[in-house]
C-alpha cells in the first residue's frame, strides 16, 4: 500500500446545511488526513474547466450552476491508498445506490446535490489537486 493524495469538495449542498465539521469528521476517522483545505466561491468558469471531462453529458449545465450555487470547500486527503479510500467513504454517486454509513448515503439530497467530489485515479487526483492548490499550500 502506498500514501497517496487525493482532491476533494465539499459540494454547495453540504456548505448550505452546515455540514462540513460532520462530512470532515467522517473522512478523518477513516484514516484520511486533511492536508490542504480552502473555502471558496467557485467562477462558472472554474467550474466548467474543472468539469470538462462531462462536458458532453446532459447534466453538465446544471451541475455548473449547482457548483456555483454557494461556497464550496476544497481539500487534498493524503493517506493509505487514499483515491480508492475515498471514494469508498464518498459511496456511489447517487444516494439511493450508496451503501450504509457513506458520506452520500448519509448526507446527499440527490444524485446532483451529492455533497462531496473525489478523484476517481491518482492520476486525475494530481491534475485536479494541481487545478487548485499551489505546491507550498499542501502540508502534510
Ligand atoms: P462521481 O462524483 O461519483 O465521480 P461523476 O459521474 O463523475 O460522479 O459525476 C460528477 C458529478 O455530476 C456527480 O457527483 C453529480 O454531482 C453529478 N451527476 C452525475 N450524474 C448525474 C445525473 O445523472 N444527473 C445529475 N447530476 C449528475
Ligand atoms: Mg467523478
Amino acid at each position: 500500500m502506498a500514501v497517496e493524495r487525493t482532491f476533494s469538495i465539499l459540494k454547495p449542498d453540504a456548505t448550505r446545511r452546515n455540514l462540513t465539521g460532520k462530512i470532515n469528521a467522517k473522512l478523518e476517522e477513516s484514516g484520511l488526513r486533511i492536508v490542504a483545505q480552502r473555502r471558496v466561491q467557485l467562477t462558472r468558469t472554474q467550474a466548467e474547466g474543472f468539469y470538462a471531462v462531462h462536458k458532453a453529458r446532459p447534466f453538465f449545465n446544471d451541475l455548473c450552476a449547482f457548483m456555483i450555487s454557494g461556497p464550496v470547500v476544497l481539500q487534498v486527503l493524503e493517506g493509505e491508498n487514499a483515491v480508492a479510500k475515498y471514494r469508498d467513504v464518498m459511496g456511489a454517486t447517487n444516494p439511493a445506490n450508496a451503501a450504509p454509513g457513506t458520506i452520500r448515503k448519509e448526507f446527499a439530497e440527490s444524485i446532483e446535490a451529492n455533497s462531496v467530489h473525489g478523484s476517481d485515479s491518482l492520476d486525475n487526483a494530481a491534475q485536479e489537486i494541481a487545478y487548485f492548490f499551489s505546491q507550498c499550500e499542501i502540508v502534510g
